[in-house]
């Protein structure tokens, strides 16, 4: 079994999750960016040069983007704002990519919304 294997076999269980630590600043983590709304901070297993990590504060049943509902419409959009706040910080605005990692299939590891800012090389296309 491969790590991206392993990976896919975790499915969300809605408990909660390493983010809330990180949000409530009970375990260590690099902040790039915070509002009111809106925590960004480095991946701890960067998979680029910039690889930043972009989570709405108050997880509100956003455990993945595939539980969205017409209330979470607000919180969507200031993330996907953030990561261009965060991309422009980080001086990557010239090329980075942002990924959503929906369920097993997809990899996802952590059942808490977030966005995935990475850049600072050349990326490839198709990814993996
Ligand atoms: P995903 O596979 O899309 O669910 O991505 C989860 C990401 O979270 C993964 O790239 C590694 C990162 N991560 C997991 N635990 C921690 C942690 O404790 N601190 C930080 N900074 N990142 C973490």
């Amino acid at each position: 079994e491969d790590a991206s294997k392993a990976a896919a076999a975790t499915a969300d269980s809605g408990a909660p999750t390493i983010f809330d630590k990180i949000i409530n600043k009970e375990i260590p983590s690099t902040i790039v960016y915070e509002d009111d709304k809106v925590l960004a901070f480095r991946d701890i297993s960067p998979q680029a040069p910039v690889h930043i990590l972009v989570v709405p504060k108050l997880r509100d049943g956003l455990t993945q983007l595939g539980k969205a509902e017409e209330r979470h419409v607000d919180i969507l959009g200031q993330l996907l704002h953030a990561a261009k706040i965060v991309a422009e910080k980080e001086g990557i605005l010239d090329g980075f990519r942002v990924v959503i990692n929906n369920g097993p299939d997809a990899c996802q590891s952590v059942y808490h919304l977030h966005l995935h800012v990475l850049g600072g090389r050349q990326m490839k296309w198709p990814p993996g």
